[in-house]
């Protein structure tokens, strides 16, 4: 019992420190951490990407059939496959999200894709994302954006 009130303390304390450190959406039993995009590196660029990590809490699968936003032509769900050794890109219908796991989108893997951004993805600024989940349906986000070369810099080359 006392235990159990010092881990509920401690929860508090630690919430209160790291609210502003991981952002979390949810709706039913799926949750969204840490969403973040990556700044375009030129006004060349038409293409962006988004990524987060995907959390089932439930005992039933799901997954995302789609994604909106206004700031391309087309917001898509891809993926990232390597082809005779060449990593290349495509897009999918849906992207799963098994019951109890966690599923990451992040730079070479699963991403959110935006095709023909209005205007480029600037460093300091975030956009509203909205992912539509088969079960849980909508949760709608915002999404900073870091500098080009956050997190990483796999393949977002086609
Ligand atoms: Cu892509």
């Amino acid at each position: 019992m006392r235990k159990f009130v010092l881990i509920a303390l401690f929860s508090i304390l630690t919430g209160f420190a790291g609210a502003s450190v991981a952002a979390e959406f949810k709706s039913g039993d799926i949750v969204i951490t840490d969403p973040w995009a990556r700044a375009s590196a030129s006004k060349m660029m038409k293409a962006g990407a988004a990524f987060m990590m995907l959390k089932n809490n439930g005992a039933n699968a799901d997954r995302v059939i789609e994604a909106q936003s206004t700031i391309a032509k087309k917001t898509e769900l891809h993926t990232h496959l390597m082809e005779k050794g060449v990593m290349k890109m495509r897009q999918v219908q849906a992207i799963d999200v098994p019951a109890g796991k966690m599923v990451p989108l992040k730079p070479g893997g699963l991403h959110v894709m935006f095709m023909g951004l209005h205007s480029p993805l600037k460093e300091g600024a975030k956009f509203s994302l909205t992912l539509v989940l088969e079960k849980a349906g909508k949760i709608t986000f915002d999404v900073p954006i870091m500098k080009p070369g956050a997190k990483g810099h796999m393949g977002h080359k086609k």
